[in-house]
C-alpha cells in the first residue's frame, strides 16, 4: 500500500495536468487530414517516417532558424561543410561554422545532413589545383588529401552527423559519363581526371571508417535530365557498380532543382516515372532522398495560376517519394522565397524573385507547403 499511494498520486497529478492542457496542445494529437491542411511538415514527418528537411545557410538569421524549427525535422548545411568553406588555404581547416551548426542542430533535435565532403564544381578547395600541379605525384597527393580531409572532418563529428553527402555531382552536368568538361562554368572534375572512378569508392570507404554509423550518400543533380535519359541511366549504373564492389554507400540523393526549363524531370507529370526511378535505385540496395527541391515560379508564368501550378509540381515529387518505399526523405532548398539562392545565381537572377520555396517572403505558407504535406501523407495508406 505504502508503495502504491505515491503512484496513485502521480497518476492523478498527470491526469489533472493533461486536463489543464490548452485545446491546441490536445488537438495536436489528432492525425493530420490527408489534405495536409493545418499540419506542419515536421508533423507530417513524424506521421510518415519521411524526414522533411531544408537547407540551412551559414549565416542563418533568427527568423530563418525559427522558420526551420517550426516547420521541419531535418536540415542540410547549404554551404558550411564544403571544402571551399572549411579550408581557404592549403593545410588549414576552420571548424567554427560547422561546430556551431552541429551543436545547434543537435540542440533542436534536427537530423543533420552534412553537405558535402567532395564536390569538384564551384566549391572545391581553392588551392587544390595548384597543389596537385606542384606535386611530383598528383594522384598520390590527391589520395592523401582525400584521406586527410575525410578523417579530420567526418571523424570530428562522428556520431553527430546522421548523413554525409560524401560525393556530390560526379556526373557531367547535362549528359552521361563523368564531368570532365572544361569551361569556366564547369571546370574539370579534378578528382576524376586525377584518379578515375576510384576516388568515389575510396572516399566512401574512408568516411565509413571515420564514422561507421553515419549514412553515406552520393548526391546528384538531375535538373535538366528526364528520368530514363543517359544521365539518369549513368547514375543507376554507377550505383550498381559501387554496390557490386561492396562500397559502403547507403543512399542516393536526387537534387530536384526545377529551374532551367520545362524539360526538368518534374515536368509535366512525373509521379510515376520518378517513383519508378526511386524504386530502381531502391532495388540496388540504397535509400533515396529528394535532397534539394525548389521550383522556380517564372517557369510556370504562362499557367492560369502559377502558384497552384507550382504546388502541383511539388505535390508530384512528394507523392513519388511517399509511394516509393526506398524514399526516406525530402528536403527543400531553403525556407522563405526571399532567401533563395536562385535570385543571385547567374542563370536565374534575371527573373528574380524566383519564388521557388514553400514559405512566402513574409513567412506565410504557400499552396506548395500543403501540397508537400498531402503528397507525403500518401505514405500512411
Ligand atoms: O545554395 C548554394 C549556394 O549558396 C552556393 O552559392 C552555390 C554554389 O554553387 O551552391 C548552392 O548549392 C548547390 C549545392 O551545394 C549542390 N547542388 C546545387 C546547389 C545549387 O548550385
Amino acid at each position: 500500500m505504502t508503495v502504491r499511494r505515491p503512484i496513485l498520486a502521480l497518476l492523478l497529478a498527470l491526469a489533472l495536468s493533461a486536463a489543464a492542457l490548452p485545446a491546441a496542445a490536445s488537438a495536436k494529437l489528432k492525425p493530420c487530414p490527408s489534405s495536409g491542411s493545418g499540419c506542419t511538415l515536421a508533423r507530417v514527418a513524424a506521421e510518415t517516417g519521411i524526414f522533411v528537411g531544408t537547407a540551412i545557410s551559414n549565416q542563418a538569421t533568427a527568423t530563418e532558424k525559427a522558420d526551420i524549427t517550426a516547420n521541419f525535422n531535418a536540415v542540410t548545411s547549404e554551404n558550411a561543410f564544403k571544402w571551399s568553406e572549411m579550408s581557404k588555404t592549403a593545410g588549414a581547416t576552420d571548424f567554427t561554422t560547422t561546430d556551431r551548426l552541429v551543436a545547434w542542430a543537435r540542440a533542436k533535435k534536427l537530423r543533420l545532413r552534412a553537405h558535402t565532403l567532395f564536390w569538384h564544381r564551384i566549391q572545391n578547395a581553392p588551392w587544390l589545383k595548384a597543389e596537385l600541379a606542384a606535386s611530383p605525384n598528383p594522384s598520390a597527393r590527391l589520395r592523401q588529401l582525400i584521406a586527410e580531409r575525410t578523417a579530420k572532418v567526418v571523424g570530428r563529428y562522428r556520431g553527430k552527423v546522421a548523413i554525409w553527402d560524401v560525393i556530390n555531382e560526379p556526373l557531367a552536368l547535362f549528359g552521361a559519363g563523368y564531368d570532365t568538361e572544361d569551361s569556366s562554368v564547369t571546370p574539370k572534375n579534378i578528382f576524376y581526371t586525377t584518379l578515375g572512378e576510384s576516388y568515389i569508392a575510396d572516399a566512401f570507404g574512408l568516411a565509413h571508417k571515420a564514422d561507421p554509423k553515419a549514412k553515406l550518400f552520393l548526391n546528384e543533380l538531375l535538373w535538366d535530365s528526364r528520368i530514363g535519359d543517359p544521365k539518369s541511366d549513368a547514375l543507376l549504373a554507377l550505383v550498381a557498380r559501387l554496390k557490386k564492389a561492396r562500397v559502403p554507400i547507403d543512399g542516393v540523393g536526387i537534387q530536384a532543382h526545377a529551374m532551367l526549363g520545362t524539360s526538368s524531370p518534374w515536368f509535366p507529370s512525373s509521379t510515376p516515372s520518378l517513383k519508378r526511378y526511386i524504386d530502381a535505385l531502391g532495388k540496388l540496395g540504397v535509400k533515396v532522398e529528394i535532397t534539394e527541391l525548389d521550383v522556380r515560379l517564372p517557369l510556370l508564368a504562362d499557367q492560369p495560376n502559377p502558384l497552384a501550378a507550382q504546388a502541383a509540381v511539388y505535390r508530384r515529387v512528394a507523392s513519388a517519394c511517399a509511394q516509393a518505399r526506398a524514399c526516406s526523405g525530402l528536403t527543400v532548398w531553403g525556407q522563405r522565397d526571399s532567401y533563395s539562392w536562385l535570385d543571385s545565381y547567374s542563370l536565374t537572377s534575371a527573373t528574380a524573385p524566383n519564388s521557388p520555396l514553400l514559405l512566402d517572403a513574409g513567412g506565410k505558407r504557400k499552396l506548395a507547403y500543403q501540397a508537400v504535406a498531402a503528397g507525403l501523407l500518401e505514405r500512411r495508406r
